[in-house]
């Protein structure tokens, strides 16, 4: 079994390429929730939903989320009447949010909603929300307190952060699906998404952490900051407001004592001494997946 620790549309990606070098039932997902939100009464969850959609082949691939094909004439009449329309959900994507939110009211688990979705639309690997306890990830930034989605949409992770924290956390629990992912699998792969606020929230539930430490030598990480820049989203520019060097130097540094290799670009190549000097193997290698062959590189890196 592998199992990969994953955010949203770099994980997304991970996954698929792992997907066509191995078979279905030897690979999970567990997936951060800490970018979950309620709107307009509905739980929504870009990770779990992102991965779902991409393996499947729905995502659209233009906006990075949401669904292929996608209309928007519940957003446009919302706006019409007033509503919150910051926050896009297409009229196809809704449909997830209603089943979703209708079966979360009727009791069932966020786990176990996950799995309905995911056999529906015909995911054939093992999704697994990191925790069926609410974890959300919110910011003191420089315009006061922000909600995930706040920072991220509403102001497109452009005003500057001074802390991020994991409500919720605390008291979370791992689910025993997790536990079990974690501790079956022969390998624990990190994948390159936002360590701070992707990979961040679940090692804030009790457990995570530990497991890691006990696994090192079999977690590796893919480093998502590549030449000092993340190719997607507020990575680098949220490793250098809360004190971490932004380069994968800054990625070592934060996953320190917890991963046994870290992946990095080749174009980062000389800084493998200074990220070997953090304790962990380095391996150099694409880490872009740009095609299937760049792809196939960074399978067979984080494989070997
Ligand atoms: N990202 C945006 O930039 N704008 C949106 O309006 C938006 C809506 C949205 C709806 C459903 C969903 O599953 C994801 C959505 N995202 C949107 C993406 C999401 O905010 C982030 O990409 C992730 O939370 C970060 O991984």
């Amino acid at each position: 079994m592998i199992t990969v620790l994953s955010g949203g549309v770099g994980a997304a990606r991970m996954l698929r390429a792992l997907r066509t070098h191995i078979p279905a039932e030897d690979l999970s997902a567990i997936v951060n929730v800490g970018d979950d939100l309620v709107l307009h009464g509905l739980t929504i969850c870009p990770d779990l939903d992102t991965i779902t959609y991409t393996l499947t082949g729905r995502n659209n691939e233009v906006l990075g989320w949401g669904l292929q094909g996608e209309s928007w004439r519940v957003m446009e009449q919302l706006g019409h009447l007033g509503g919150a329309n910051w926050f896009g959900l297409g009229d196809l994507d809704l449909a997830t949010h209603l089943y979703r939110s209708q079966r979360l009211a009727e009791g069932a688990t966020k786990t176990a909603v996950t799995g309905e979705l995911a056999q529906r639309l015909g995911l054939d690997i093992a999704l697994w929300p990191v925790s069926d306890d609410p974890v959300a990830t919110t910011f003191d930034s420089e315009i006061g307190p922000l909600s995930f989605q706040e920072y991220f949409v509403r102001h497109h992770h452009q005003v500057a952060v001074r802390a991020v924290h994991f409500a919720g956390a605390e008291s979370a629990t791992l689910t025993t699906q997790t536990q079990r992912a974690l501790s079956t699998a022969e390998r624990i792969i990190i994948a390159p998404s936002n360590p701070l606020i992707s990979i961040g929230p679940m090692l804030a539930i009790a457990g995570l952490r530990e497991e890691l430490q006990r696994r090192r030598q079999d977690v590796v990480a893919v480093s998502p900051i590549i030449a000092g820049a993340a190719l997607k989203g507020p990575a680098d520019r949220l490793l250098g407001e809360l004190g971490y060097e932004v380069s994968c130097v800054g990625v070592a540094q934060y996953y320190e004592g917890l991963i046994g290799t870290l992946v990095i670009d080749e174009v980062d190549a000389d800084l493998a001494d200074r990220v070997a000097a953090t304790g962990c193997a380095v391996r150099v290698t694409t880490t872009i997946m740009s095609d299937a062959s760049h792809a196939a590189a960074l399978v067979r890196a984080v494989l070997a």
